[in-house]
């Protein structure tokens, strides 16, 4: 374990070096000390849910886009084009959907990631009274107002649950989060979530987004995610008996087992997990130990999910398909 970590720190080391270009500045190993409640651990409050913009986006954040001088169009192949007004997306049928975000950037253990209610309207409907032919439509390409642009391909377009989205949590889209539009597809890393859009134009070919043309997946599938929230690493915290809690995500399929590990990695405890509000939510775990040692362990987390896949303790970098491996902290435990 002691292993993993160090070579975890390397990797990123050997990035800057290598001047491998990070999304969120490779300063994402998280190590927080609060114990969340499970309810806020649940869903991340928008003040809180991580913010990622490429370096170079001229977009200025701090005031909303207009929501009266906003529109959006939907071109390229399509036998209908069509232009939407705020009102117009309003006007159409909208659906509640809880899933998680996550950078392509986050590291094991990191904090790049968040878990919302969204309230959107369909794309799958938007496209088919666009008229699609799905002979000709390979990609949907989706751009924002700040310049920046990706694609998914036209199958998982046409996915009941992706969503162009406006509500989070309730409230109104943050402006950082992408107010008016956002896309949200849930199983694929933050990249393709596009946020301010302005255009989604239907694409006969293979398109290579702003990330893809820097190395990036095109693909971005989410790689199986887990995470121990409390205790912080290297936290002091009264024994014997500690309470363990984090959050474990497994992308396009849900999570159904988290295991801790108190021997490097050669024996696995099942903790109890908290089924999801949906299947494309990531989910809390919990564990109790009792009878720790006094002095310091290290424990380490990994998540199964619902096809019987074990989270692999395998260290990957971020670039180009996202990170793996696995994340371990040090508790040290007080005498009571
Ligand atoms: N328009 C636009 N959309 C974007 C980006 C961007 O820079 N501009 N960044 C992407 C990346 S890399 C991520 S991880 C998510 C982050 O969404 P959030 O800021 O709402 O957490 O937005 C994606 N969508
Ligand atoms: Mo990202």
């Amino acid at each position: 374990m002691d292993i993993t970590r160090r070579a975890l720190f390397q990797l990123g080391g050997l990035g800057a070096l290598a001047g491998i270009t990070t999304l969120t500045g490779g300063c994402d190993l998280g190590s927080m000390f609060a114990v969340p409640p499970r309810e806020t651990l649940y869903f991340t409050p928008n003040d809180k849910f991580y913010t990622v913009n490429y370096m170079d986006s001229p977009y200025n954040l701090t005031r909303d886009l207009d929501q009266e001088q906003w529109q959006m169009v939907v071109k390229g192949r399509v036998s209908n084009p069509m232009v939407l007004q705020w009102r117009d997306v309003l006007n159409r049928r909208s659906f509640d959907q809880v899933s998680t975000l996550i950078c392509i950037d986050t590291l094991p253990g990191g904090t790049s990631l968040g878990n919302a209610i969204w309230r959107g309207i369909s794309l799958k409907t938007l496209l088919l009274e666009a008229g699609t032919d799905p002979d000709t439509a390979r990609d949907v390409i989706f751009r924002g107002a700040d310049g920046y642009h990706d694609s998914i391909p036209f199958e998982i377009a046409m996915r009941d649950e992706v969503m162009l989205a406006y509500l989070m949590n309730g409230e109104k889209l943050p402006k950082a989060h992408g107010f008016p539009l956002r896309l949200i597809v849930p199983g694929l890393y933050g990249i393709k979530n596009v946020k301010w859009i302005t255009e989604i134009e239907v694409y006969n070919g293979d398109y290579k987004g702003y990330w893809q043309r820097k190395g990036w997946t095109d693909d971005g599938t989410v790689n199986m995610f887990s995470r121990i929230d409390s205790p912080g690493h290297y936290q002091d915290i009264v024994g014997p008996d500690i309470h363990f809690r984090g959050v474990a995500f497994g992308g396009p399929r849900s999570i159904e087992r988290v295991q801790l590990s108190f021997d490097q990695e050669r024996t696995w405890d099942e903790a109890e997990v908290t089924p999801p509000h949906s299947p494309w939510s990531w989910v809390v775990w919990d564990y109790d130990r009792r009878d720790m040692p006094a002095g310091k362990t290290m424990v380490s987390v990994r998540a199964v999910d619902t096809s019987g896949q074990i989270q692999t303790s395998t260290i990957t970098r971020a670039q180009p398909n996202g990170a793996t491996g696995l994340h371990g902290i040090v508790v040290n435990v007080l005498k009571a």
